[in-house]
């Protein structure tokens, strides 16, 4: 018999995932070590897509533009050692390993959606901590507005990055507000494992209730700043993509309508299903926009 990921998740028990890869002694790629999540009130209760779909179907340019791309030329990524430089208006400026910002005992397991700007959408159950902890540790000075964030920028390693299809490195930015939600995560690995290459290995952002451009992987600089930041998107093509990148229905994105979107794995007939505004998280984050025009500040 020949397994597949999907064949054991989401239906088995994520947890007793490595067990059962044990018991069935097939996967020699299999992670060293399984990272246990806390589970969190903030995640959803939608079914999560498999681990499968969740680490075949992905956007990340560094590797291609193809949606298996990253699947397959992210294991040239040397991800360890890994450090991340964190500046500008902090207390504590610094290198960080990724287990000072993300340590064993701190991680929650948050099941999110994520509505991609091509209007697909996941559900991926992410393992972090909160954005907020991280920023907290080295210590916000008061006059920090925004944060910056920035990918590995190692064209040897991330051939996409050897053609001018984007302003190299990727580049993201946050409202400081934003930054500090609760939502807002710094994640390390998704299901159990620790974070797949092609996810952004080994510490991405995820900023749910916000289109998946904004949830930069493969960071190694964060930056505190008064002055909002140079986001790659935004500088590509400042018509299509905007700094905020809101999930939101009623603003069209010039070449295609947001109000409804596929959800991987719903299959060719599965049809789309609507898209909800902030990606269905408006409880939660809609005051911080309150006043704002969230047609001029798309
Ligand atoms: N560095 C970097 N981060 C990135 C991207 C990218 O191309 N490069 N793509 C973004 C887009 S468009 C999406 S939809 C999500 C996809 O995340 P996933 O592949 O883990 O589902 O990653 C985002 N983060
Ligand atoms: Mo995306």
């Amino acid at each position: 018999m020949k397994l597949e990921w999907s064949d054991v998740t989401p239906k088995a028990d994520w947890l007793n995932r490595r067990s059962f890869i044990a018991a069935a002694g097939a996967f020699a790629a299999a992670p060293a070590f399984a990272l246990n999540g806390k589970p969190s009130p903030l995640s959803t209760d939608e079914k999560p897509n498999s681990f499968e779909e969740v680490t075949n179907y992905n956007n990340f340019y560094e590797f291609g533009t193809g949606k298996e791309d990253p699947a397959r030329y992210a294991g040239a990524m040397t991800t360890d050692p890994w450090s991340v430089e964190i500046g500008g208006l902090v207390e504590r400026p610094g290198s960080y390993g990724v287990e000072d910002l993300a340590p064993d005992n701190a991680l929650e397991e948050r099941i999110y959606r994520l509505r991609c700007v091509e209007a697909w959408s996941m559900v991926i159950p992410w393992i972090g901590v909160p954005l907020a902890s991280v920023l907290n540790k080295v210590g916000v000075q008061p006059s920090a507005k925004f944060v910056a964030f920035e990918t590995l920028m190692r064209p040897e390693e991330m051939r996409g990055q050897s053609y001018p299809i984007l302003d190299w490195p990727y580049r993201e930015g946050l409202r400081l507000d934003e930054a500090m939600h609760p939502l807002t995560i710094l994640a390390t690995g998704l299901y159990s494992d620790p974070m797949p290459k092609q996810n952004g290995a080994p510490i991405r952002l995820v900023v749910p209730w916000k289109y998946g451009f904004k949830s930069i992987k493969s960071i190694v600089r964060i930056t505190l700043t008064d002055k909002q930041p140079f986001a790659t998107w935004q500088n590509t093509a400042p018509s299509e993509y905007g700094f905020y990148a809101n999930v939101n229905p009623e603003v069209d994105h010039p070449r295609w309508s947001q109000a409804t979107e596929r959800r991987i794995g719903s299959g060719l007939f599965g049809g789309r299903q609507e898209t909800l505004k902030f990606n269905g998280y408006g409880e939660q984050v809609a005051s911080l926009y309150a006043g704002m025009d969230l047609a001029k500040n798309y």
